[in-house]
Order: structure tokens, then C-alpha cells, then sequence
């Protein structure tokens, strides 16, 4: 089956008790039983929600994945994922991640005995290097928040489970339809469903995604022992958005093209930062490993006082924090996502205070290109 036929009707068989062909909201607590150990599967809704099971069930699909898990947000699933390993184990962390990702590891979980260490993970050898005998984890974000920095997701899987480690990969920027990392021997993938899976701006979620059958069991374990789940509406809210996923990942891809092609020529600007664009580093592996190049655009206007004249001078575009919405949002690295990464540390990125990063949105073409210019003028 093709990923709109699966994505508009994995998980969304019409409801047992009535015929409704949209998954209701479940919204209860509990469930009546009807005797002692006697019910329907379900007992308590932190445990399990047929709301939350349809959209589970649609999601693992979407990812060519067993089991799937959703969680509050994005970070708790993170965080779930991190649950794999425990106090003295190693995790190889990209450089370039979400900032929140960064100081989850480097502010909490570094707190309770597990190491991270931190490499360009484009770079292959970068990865093989830092593995060490206590390595059980290499965690990717490709492309990477905001630099769009692309990882070999074949490479750096054979390379870890060589050492025995497991690969997870945040998939949020690139959303399901446009990269499913299990098919390069990720064994993990984690989304911010905030982003493109839900993709209307109106809901915070996260998700994980696998097939290893201990490690899902142990996710599910934790999912419910800790009990950031996805509430009912929210589920709804985000199988609603992945009926479009395909269409709308159309509609940015072609829209993100257009905007790094316009930014890659006009002179207030200095550097362009998308995969789809020729002189992008990885450029040709981005060709290979995505099925596009997505809505995410970051570039260099030189200094803070011209990216916040871009900031502050657009019209249409929103700034604000988060992407993957209908809508699009322009945002400032340096001090909105990226805040909590040490200032060095943004420096050796690229992540300066010039740096702008647009998600693209689906509006009409024109529209943004003509928002962006004038506020560029
Ligand atoms: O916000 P939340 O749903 O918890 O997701 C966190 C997260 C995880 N991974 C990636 C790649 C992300 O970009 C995010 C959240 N990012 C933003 C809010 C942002 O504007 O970049």
C-alpha cells in the first residue's frame, strides 16, 4: 500500500460501538469491568486509550515500525527513549540538535550517572571514534535544528551496531513521508508530532517508533510507569493531521525549495543553509536518504541587528518558536531554541546571532517570497 492509503487508514478502522468512520475521543479515566479481572482490554486510560492505540497504530505504520509510543511531547518521548540506558552507560549524541534535546542530556540526564558526548555526526569517523566500551546509544538529528547538517543514517547504523550500540534518530524535521530511518537500520525513531505529523500548529506531542520487541516492551513500560502520555484530543488532533501528511509535505518541500533558491540569490543574504540546494555539503546524500528536502530553511544575515530587522519586518511570516505548521513561522536561533546551548558552543555551529531559521509554510509561494523580500529590503 502506498503512504497516503496507509496513512488515511492505518489505525482508523470505523469504531466498534457505533460505525463512526472518524476515531472518537475517548475521553474517560476508566473503564467499567465486568467482573474481577473481567474487561475489554482496557482498565485505566494513562494505561491504554483506543484514541491514543489508533493513532499509535498509524504512526508505526507511517514509520515501518512494530510498536509505537505517544507521548505529552517531544521531549518525553526523548526522554523516554533515554530510559533504554541506564546510569554508566555512554550515549554518542549529535552536536546539533534541538536545544531542548541538548539540555535534556546535558542539564538532567547527565545528572543521573549517563555520559554524552557530543560529535559532528556527518562525519562518520567522527562516530566510530568516540565509541567507547560503555557506548549504548548513538542519538541523530538529520537534518539538524537549525544548521541542517545531514547524518548517513546506514553508515552511522552499521558503524554502531558493529560496537553493539542502538541508533536512535529524531525524525521531527523531516516528518515520516519525507525519510523513514528503520529502512537505513535505524532502530529507533523519536518525533515531535508538534511538528508535521500534527502539523496545524495546535497541539504539543511526541513519538517512538521501533521493533525490537524488549526494547518496545520496556518503552511501554515506561510510557505508563511514568505517564506522559498523549491525552485523547491530542491523539485525535494528530491522526486528524496525518491523513495530509503526504500532501502537505508536498506543498513544503516545494515551498522550502523556493524560499532557499530566493534567499541563495539575494544580496542582504550571506549563507543559505538547505539540503536542496547544490552547494549544500551533503547535498547528494540528502538526495539519496530523503524523499525532499522539507519546509526548514536557516540563513545568515550577517549581524543580530539585521536578522532582527528581518524578524521584526515580516508581515505574513510569524515569528515565533516551533515549525512543521500550515503556517510560516520565522524564528531566531540564537535566543529562542537554541538559548540553553552555551554560547562557544553556538559559535563553532554556525548558530550566531545573525542565523534566521523559516519553516516554511504552505501558503501561496508568492505570498512569503514577496513577505521575506520586504523585510530583507
Ligand atoms: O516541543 P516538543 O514537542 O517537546 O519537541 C521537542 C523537539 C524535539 N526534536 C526536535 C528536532 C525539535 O525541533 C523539537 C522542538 N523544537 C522546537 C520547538 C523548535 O522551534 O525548534
Amino acid at each position: 500500500m502506498g503512504f497516503s492509503t496507509i496513512a488515511i487508514h492505518a489505525g482508523n478502522e470505523p469504531d466498534s460501538a457505533t460505525g463512526a468512520v472518524s476515531v472518537p475521543i475517548y475521553q474517560t479515566s476508566t473503564y467499567a469491568q465486568e467482573g474481577l479481572g473481567r474487561h475489554k482490554g482496557f482498565e485505566y486510560a494513562r494505561t491504554q486509550n483506543p484514541t491514543r492505540s489508533a493513532l499509535e497504530k498509524n504512526i508505526a505504520a507511517l514509520e515501518g515500525a512494530h510498536y509505537g509510543f505517544a507521548f505529552a511531547s517531544g521531549m518525553s518521548a526523548t526522554d523516554a527513549v533515554l530510559k533504554l540506558v541506564k546510569a554508566g552507560d555512554h550515549v554518542i549524541v549529535g552536536d546539533n540538535t534541538y536545544g531542548g534535546t541538548f539540555r535534556l542530556f546535558s542539564k538532567i540526564l547527565a545528572n543521573y550517572g549517563i555520559e554524552f558526548d557530543y560529535v559532528d555526526t556527518a562525519d562518520v569517523t567522527n562516530v566510530e571514534k568516540a565509541f567507547k566500551t560503555n557506548t549504548k546509544m548513538v542519538f541523530v538529528e538529520t537534518p539538524t535544528n537549525p544548521i541542517m547538517t545531514v547524518t548517513d543514517l546506514q553508515a552511522v547504523s552499521d558503524v554502531s551496531h558493529a560496537h553493539g550500540a542502538r541508533v536512535v534518530c529524531d525524525n521531527t524535521f523531516m516528518s515520516s513521508y519525507l525519510q523513514r530511518p528503520i529502512e537505513f537500520g535505524v532502530d529507533i525513531v523519536v518525533h515531535s508530532t508538534t511538528k508535521y505529523l500534527n502539523g496545524h500548529s495546535d497541539s504539543i506531542g511526541g513519538f517512538v517508533a521501533l521493533n525490537d520487541d524488549e526494547d518496545a516492551e520496556w518503552i511501554g513500560f515506561v510510557q505508563n510507569g511514568i505517564g506522559a502520555i498523549l491525552s485523547p484530543f491530542d491523539s485525535f488532533l494528530v491522526l486528524r493531521g496525518t491523513k495530509t501528511l503526504a500532501v502537505r509535505m508536498q506543498a513544503h518541500d516545494k515551498n522550502g525549495r523556493a524560499v532557499a533558491s530566493f534567499l541563495a540569490e539575494h544580496p542582504r543574504v550571506e549563507k543559505v543553509y538547505y539540503p536542496g540546494l547544490i552547494s549544500h555539503p551533503q547535498h547528494e546524500l540528502a538526495k539519496r536518504q530523503q524523499k525532499g528536502f522539507g519546509g526548514m530553511v536557516s540563513f545568515e544575515t550577517g549581524s543580530l541587528e539585521s536578522a532582527k530587522k528581518v524578524l521584526e519586518g515580516v508581515k505574513l511570516c510569524t515569528l515565533a518558536e516551533s515549525l512543521g505548521g500550515v503556517e510560516t513561522l520565522i524564528s531566531h536561533p540564537a535566543t529562542m531554541t537554541h538559548a540553553s546551548v552555551p554560547v562557544e558552543k553556538r559559535g563553532q555551529l554556525g548558530i550566531t546571532d545573525g542565523l534566521v531559521r523559516i519553516s516554511v509554510g504552505i501558503e501561496d509561494i508568492e505570498d512569503i517570497l514577496e513577505d521575506l523580500d520586504q523585510a530583507l529590503s
